[in-house]
């Protein structure tokens, strides 16, 4: 785990103060705190710059009204969580579901889908998975159900597809008969094909009309170009898929009714943009609005509240910075017309896996948001008001890299940790 000690007193002071002060103690107002230069992902952060103030109030407006709540360091750690292994054995699992009769299944990145039956890993994966572009951050990635799944019986898969030097993020579709994948079917892809192993995203969530979001990364951190610049710059590019959270029916044919669907310059199935990486994407299910978490650059990791047609900033405005140098990335950390983040994490959480929740195991927790981190080891709850507004933060330690946080139907949270030897955990209290 990151150490608070090196943190500014004022913060750590700060972080020692029962939650709710030290929540306020950590919020400051938008625009006006600068993030501390950092030297990697995995390196402590910096003193922090900026003078903490006292939080407002939390308002009745909608959350997209709100500055961000800018933390540093480790938030304070949740009392009485218990994380409770239920199995291990996992390689680098990625995403997983529940099918109605309880199995799961969750992917592994190297390119399988595995079956858990009444809390045991089946030693044999899935069969009726291609070959997936398993390299760096590359691989078999999320795994959602159809809304009619007990109907139709069709699984939706990421991945990343290609080679080293030529690949892309595909969404694909197939049906699970109860023993293998059939009839396989790519749904979707970026266009642009790119180089390396970075940046492919890639969560899906359903809206409630049964369309599918799905995100995808910018592509890659410099040197990674193309056309000739930066790849990270087609975030802003709207006739890219880079950089974008799409929005797609369950056949993969772009809604009517998308933001930029009928505009002759952007990419139709477009639904946000100005996106890094985004590895949490989910839809609370009670009020409909679209959470996600996405990787900064070195610090500044971000959850954002996502809505049609918004421009989330990236690469124009960030708060995190340079790998390396440190130095400042677009115009700064905010701008008119571009989204600001809801909660902005100086220090590298490494964001993936999201769940809204709306079970009944925690009723304290109805409608928080939950964001696995890789770097942090964490799940972050973060207290949101009825309103969608952030109201504070806690950690809840895991000691390994959080990939995936999902509610299960029992009314747990579940996680996947990603490790060679990646466990499945159920949180209790
Ligand atoms: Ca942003």
């Amino acid at each position: 785990m990151l150490n608070i000690s090196n943190h500014s007193d004022r913060t750590r002071a700060a972080l020692r103060r029962p939650f709710w002060m030290a929540i306020a103690l950590l919020t400051i107002g938008c625009g006006q705190a600068s993030p501390p230069a950092q030297s990697s992902q995995t390196a402590p952060a910096s003193p922090a710059p900026a003078s903490p103030q006292v939080a407002q109030s939390p308002t009745s407006s909608t959350p997209a009204n709100g500055a961000p709540l800018i933390t540093e360091g480790d938030p304070p750690a949740a009392q009485g969580v218990r994380p409770v292994t239920v199995l291990d054995g996992l390689e680098r699992p990625w995403g997983m579901v529940w099918l109605p009769d309880g199995a799961m299944l969750v992917t592994e990145r190297a390119g399988r889908v595995r079956r858990v039956v009444n809390g045991a890993l089946e030693p044999t994966p899935i069969a009726g998975v291609p070959p997936v572009f398993a390299s760096g951050q590359g691989g078999l990635l999320d795994i959602a159900l159809h809304p009619q799944f007990a109907e139709n019986q069709l699984v939706y898969f990421t991945y990343a597809d290609g080679t080293a030097s030529e690949n892309r993020t595909r969404v694909a579709r197939a049906r699970y008969d109860g023993t293998a994948l059939q009839d396989w079917q790519v749904i979707f892809e970026v266009t642009q094909a790119k180089p390396g192993g970075q940046h492919f995203g890639s969560r899906m969530a359903w809206l409630p009309d049964n369309t599918l979001l799905v995100s995808i990364g910018d592509g890659g951190n410099p040197p990674t170009s193309l056309g000739g610049e930066f790849i990270r710059l087609q975030a802003q590019n709207r006739q890219s898929y880079l950089g974008k959270v799409v929005r797609i029916r369950d056949d993969g044919s772009v809604p009517p009714d998308n933001p930029f669907a009928n505009a002759s310059d952007t990419a139709p199935a477009i639904w946000s943009y100005g996106h890094r990486n985004i590895q949490g994407l989910a839809v609370d299910s009670a009020t409909n609005r679209v959470w996600a978490s996405e990787h900064g650059s070195s610090g500044g990791d971000e959850l954002n509240f996502v809505q049609t047609g918004r421009n989330y900033g990236w690469p124009r405005v960030t708060y995190s910075r340079e790998y390396g140098s440190g130095a400042q990335i677009g115009e700064g950390e905010s701008l008119p017309g571009l989204e600001s983040p809801k909660v902005v994490w100086l220090t590298t959480v490494a964001p993936s896996g999201l769940a809204v929740y709306r079970g009944d195991r925690y009723p304290d927790w109805q409608g928080d948001v939950f964001a696995g981190g890789l770097v942090s080891q964490d799940v972050r709850h973060v207290n949101l008001d009825e309103s969608g507004n952030v109201i504070g933060q806690e950690s809840i330690p895991i000691n390994a890299r959080v990939r995936d946080v999902r509610q299960a139907p029992d009314g747990f949270l579940y996680l996947l940790t990603d490790e060679d030897n990646g466990k499945l955990i159920r949180l209790e209290r």
